[in-house]
């Protein structure tokens, strides 16, 4: 995939975030989504791919825009055919009461490459590139974390871990506590907290739990650039769920099974673009400058040459014409 994707990915996130910023604190959590798909979708029109969205904001016959199975770019038939994950706001909940990491996100692949993950739970574990290969999902969370601790060079007093504040994490939580580590708990977004593993100015080691399964195959991407290691294993809820999996081409052996980097994201031929929304662990949220300006922080990277880049834009939002369509 042509390397210059990267910039065009950059402003996808970011209209995306522009679009939604203005709705922090408001209470209106589909208000937010909506102007972020608004956002992300009029920017992905100018875009030079053939791209089918893989993960998505839903299936057609709910008819949102971004839904899986949408073609978008205005790539001819033959060109760079890729598959798309987004999220343009990740993290409703972040917004609609101004808390930090809500992030819009995007993460594409050579087509076939991304895992066509159901809208379900996954058991999730993420770490950063000095503990790749140190970590088993289905190993006891004492002996994950003795890993990692091994690998970073670090007592185990001094790991941590982050996990989202829900109650099926309360097995979790206990095994970390009783391990000795340290725990930082976030309330929702868990593709920027997978994302902070592999950064370590964020302080972050290693994620544990059960998430989006979307959520999932966004993350290993990031992941996937970023040179860190992340395992998954679905988790659907019900016997409903179980046949959401099949149509998505799931086999019984796919649900069961320890999926890996590669079965998340099977191709290093993969970009991975955020830009942050509130402002958060790694990326500052959107900023009003007055005048008619706004900045934003996003991080891009790019899987083949592992590069990470974060960009700092300064827009005028009454001369950029796609902004002034969505805002
Ligand atoms: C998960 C997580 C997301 O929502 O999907 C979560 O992956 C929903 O979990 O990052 P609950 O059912 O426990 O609320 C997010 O936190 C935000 O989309
Ligand atoms: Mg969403
Ligand atoms: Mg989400």
């Amino acid at each position: 995939m042509d390397r210059s994707l990267s910039l065009e990915l950059v402003r996808v996130t970011e209209t995306a975030a522009l679009a939604s910023a203005s709705y922090m604190g408001r209470g209106d959590k589909e208000g937010a989504d909506q102007a972020a798909v608004d956002g992300m979708r009029s920017t992905f029109s100018g875009l030079s791919i053939k791209g089918t969205v893989v993960i998505g904001e839903g299936e057609l016959d709910e008819a949102p825009m971004l839904y899986i199975g949408e073609v978008v770019g205005c790539g001819e038939e033959g060109e760079l055919e890729v598959d798309i994950a987004v999220d343009p706001l990740e993290g409703t909940n972040l917004i609609a009461k101004g808390l930090p990491n809500a992030i819009a996100v995007v993460a594409i692949a050579p087509k076939g490459c991304l895992l066509h993950a159901p809208d379900t739970y996954m058991k999730k574990i993420a770490v950063g590139p000095k503990a790749k290969g140190a970590v088993d999902i289905n190993a006891p969370v004492k002996q994950n974390l003795e890993a990692v601790a091994k690998a970073l060079d670090k007592n185990i007093e001094d790991v941590t871990v982050i996990i989202q504040d829900r109650d099926r994490h309360a097995d979790i939580i206990r095994e970390v506590r009783e391990a000795g580590a340290r725990i930082k708990l976030f309330s929702d977004g868990d593709v920027a907290a997978a994302m902070a593993t592999g950064f370590e100015e964020t302080g972050v080691d290693i994620m544990l739990g059960i998430g989006g399964a979307p959520e999932g195959v966004i993350a290993a991407v990031a992941l996937k650039c970023l040179g860190g290691d992340m395992q998954g294993i679905l988790h659907p809820m019900s016997e409903e769920e179980v046949g959401r999996c099949r149509e998505m081409g799931l086999s019984k052996e796919d649900v069961e099974k320890v999926l890996t980097l590669d079965d998340l994201v099977s191709s290093d031929d993969c970009f991975f673009a955020a830009t942050g929304i509130t402002q958060g662990d790694l990326l500052k949220g959107v900023l009003y400058l007055g005048n008619n300006q706004a900045q934003t922080h996003s991080v891009v990277m790019r899987g083949e040459t592992g590069t990470i880049r974060f960009v700092e834009a300064i827009h005028r939002l009454d001369k950029n014409e796609t902004l002034t369509e969505v805002l």
